[in-house]
Formats: C-alpha cells, structure tokens, sequence
C-alpha cells in the first residue's frame, strides 16, 4: 500500500483535466500534449493515484487569467480561430502577440490555455487552503508567456497565476525552473517585487539558444528604488552538464537560496527537456538525477506547487513525470523500475522496458561545463544573497 509509504501523513494532490490532452500544435510541432497522457497511464500503472488526492481542474476563466495578462491579449486568445493567421485584419495582432512557427493557432486553443492554467491555480489555492501540502500539475509550467504576449510554445503563463495565489498566503515564494529554457516570463513578471525570488537554471547562448536572457548578470534590474532587485537568480549552463555536476550545483544553489530567502512556499517547474536525448535539449541528465532535483526540493517541508513545461521526447518525459510524482510520494524506493505491463502505449518503452534508461550514454555530448566554471557560478551565487540578506 503506497499510503503506508507517507508516515508524516502529508498530502499530495494531482490537478489535472484529461481534455488538455487531445490538442494537436500542428505537424511536428515539439510540444505534445499526449506525452501527458502517457505520464497518466505511468503513474496509474504504478498505482500511485490511490497514493494522492485526485482533482479534475477547472478551466482558468478570464478574470483569473487576467490576474496577470492583459484583457486584449486574452481577446485575440479567445477569439482567435485556425486559419486566422493569414487573414489581414489579424495580421497586426498575430505579429503583435507573436503568433507563429513556435506558437501557432490551433483548434481549441483558449480551452487548452484555460485548462492548464486553471489546474495551477486549483494546485495553487489547495496548498493555500492547507488542503494538499505537495500539488502537482504537469500540464503546467508554461514559463515563456508574458502578460500580452504569447513566447515559446506557452500562450498564459500558469505558474505567474500559481505564484500570485502563493502570495495572498505566503510572504515569500521560492521559483525553481530545471527546465532546459530560461525561465524568463516568470522572471519578468516578479522583476520589480522581492517576495518572488526566481530561481533558473539553463542552457545559455545568447544569440543561439532560446530565448537567449537569462545570464549570470541579469539579476534583475538593479535600480535603488527597485525591492526586486538581485532577486532573480540565473544559473546558465553550456551542453551537456551530466548528472553528478548538477546535482551537486543544484544544492548548492538551492541550498543557499533557502538558507537565505525562507520562503513559506515553492513553485517547481520541472521541465523534462534536460533530460539527455532530448530533441530539444542538450544537457545529459538522466531520469534520477532530474528527480534528485525534486528529491532535494521536497525536504525543505515547504509547501510545493509542482508543474511540468518542456520536453519533447515523450516517453522519457513521461518517464521523468512518473518517477518525480513517485518522489513527491515517497514511493519511488517500492515501485518497480521495469515499467509495468499493464501501460497502454508500453511499445513507447521498449526495448528496455525500465523507467532509468542510460540517456547520457545514447547521444553523448562532451560536458563542457568545467569544474571551475561551475564552482564561478556558485561563487557568483552566493555573492548575490549577500544583497538579499536581512
Ligand atoms: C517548431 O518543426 O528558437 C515549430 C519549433 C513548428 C513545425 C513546422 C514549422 C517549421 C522546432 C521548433 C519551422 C519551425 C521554425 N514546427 C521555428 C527562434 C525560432 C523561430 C521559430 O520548453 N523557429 C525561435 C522555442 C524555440 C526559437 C523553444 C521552449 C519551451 C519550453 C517550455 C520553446 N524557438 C527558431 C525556431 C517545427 C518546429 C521545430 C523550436 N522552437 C525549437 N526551439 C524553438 O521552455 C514549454
Ligand atoms: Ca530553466
Ligand atoms: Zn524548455
């Protein structure tokens, strides 16, 4: 019995609405909603859903969205149809919101907005209400999107929505962002407030790697009058961090950040797209040092709001879900690392069958992180909590 597994008797709930699911971004689009599907019949296979609370999540509905975006860009978002994209009249607006390539128009995409966002704020006021103590909402996590602005495939920004309904409780919330993309939206929308300190870590190349912000330096803007200033904390990487560089970076930046900020809440945006083998990615972390993340997240005892983002190679991000929700359970010590055969879909897992396949070993790329570049960022890291202390 996986209760038997949380002695404490803390409470994990799962936010989730099965009709973002079936959105389709296009042909060959990276961003998959189905990968989603998969995770769920990871978990269920595993039996973990008798181990949470289980919640079908609300759509978002305007008012709340607009909470953080404004009124006429959540309009176009709304009123927005396929094929609408080449018609005139839309064309100032479509460039305006930055639709495109990256964020198309596809059908029901106001429903698949409202559906991911509303599962962060449910996640969000369970925690608030002390009604769950770890929320889990891995259709979340879409970090790219700014108040009047679609970015990156993400079209409302979720976690903003989360983090403010943290705020109403909690004077300081923790952002942490292991997605391999620099968690810029989030870091935007707290840019001028300390009770938000953001937290990413990325890939960084600035004129070659999305979205190409995100440097050690940019702490946020560092006017006097500014409170949110020096509380964005950047962590870039070059390819191919492998697994014991990050974990060990990972604490102890966290680490320091707890130490110093005390948040009373966490938002965790766990993208899957460092994983290694990533079709977008290029760090090579394997599926438990990715959870070691979550692992050493979860033993501050904060409450967590835990969302999903990137990742694109479907079966290892279901992988990576699967055994996090397993962590955040503390049942990831008694479920079977060969994958059950009772997973519809289990052709995606072959030939291994195991939910640890060898992704650094498959398409190895050199680790150009030095030891010493590594220890500057720590270093740097902890310069700048000087400037947060007190
Ligand atoms: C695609 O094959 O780097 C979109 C996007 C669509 C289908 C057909 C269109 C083909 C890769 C990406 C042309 C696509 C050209 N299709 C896309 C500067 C770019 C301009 C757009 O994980 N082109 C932009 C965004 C990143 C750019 C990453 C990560 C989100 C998250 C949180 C967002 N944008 C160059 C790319 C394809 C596509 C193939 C693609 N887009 C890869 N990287 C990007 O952080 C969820
Ligand atoms: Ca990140
Ligand atoms: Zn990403």
């Amino acid at each position: 019995n996986l209760q038997i597994a949380r002695p404490q008797g803390y409470r994990v709930s799962w936010h989730a609405n099965p009709a973002v699911e079936p959105h389709h971004f296009g042909q060959s689009h990276p961003m998959k909603p189905w990968r989603l599907t998969l995770t769920k019949q990871l978990v269920m296979a595993y039996g973990m859903h008798h181990a949470m609370d289980l919640y079908l999540s609300r759509a978002a509905t305007y008012e709340e969205m607009a909470d953080f975006h404004e009124r006429d860009y959540l309009d176009f978002l709304q009123q927005i149809m396929p094929g609408d994209m080449d018609k005139p009249e839309q064309a100032d607006n479509v460039v305006r919101f930055n639709f495109g390539d990256d964020c198309p128009i596809f059908d029901g995409l106001y429903s698949y907005c409202s559906l991911y966002a509303g599962g962060s704020v449910d996640a969000a006021r369970k925690l608030c209400n002390n009604q769950s103590d770890i929320a889990i909402n891995w259709s979340g996590g879409l970090h790219h999107a700014k108040k009047a602005e679609a970015s990156g495939f993400c079209y409302v920004n979720d976690i903003v929505l989360g983090t403010l309904q943290l705020l109403r409780h909690h004077p300081r919330v923790m952002y942490i962002d292991i997605d391999v993309h620099h968690g810029d939206g989030v870091e935007q929308a707290f840019w001028s407030t300390d009770r938000v300190l953001t937290v990413s870590f990325h890939k960084y190349d600035k004129d070659n790697f999305f979205p190409g912000t995100g440097a050690r330096e940019d702490t946020g803007p560092a006017h006097p009058l500014n409170p949110g200033a020096h509380h964005a904390i950047n962590v870039p990487l070059n390819d191919g961090i492998d697994d014991e560089s990050y974990i060990a970076l990972f604490k102890e930046v966290i680490g320091a950040c707890m130490k110093t900020y005390q948040p009373g809440a966490v938002v965790l945006q766990c993208g899957a797209d460092s994983l290694g083998c990533d079709r977008l990615g290029c760090f090579n972390l394997n599926v438990r040092a990715h959870g070691a993340c979550v692992a050493y997240t979860k033993t501050f005892g904060l409450p967590m709001l835990v969302v999903g983002g990137g990742g694109y190679t479907p079966r290892n991000v279901s992988r990576a879900w699967a055994h996090e929700t397993s962590i955040l359970l503390e049942a990831d010590k008694i479920i079977d690392p060969t994958i059950p055969d009772s997973v519809a879909f289990r052709n995606h897992f072959g030939p291994d069958y195991s939910l640890f396949p060898p992704l650094s070993e498959m398409r190895k790329l050199d680790n150009k992180n030095t030891r010493a570049y590594l220890e500057g960022l720590v270093e740097a890291v902890h310069e700048q909590l000087r400037y947060i202390k007190g």
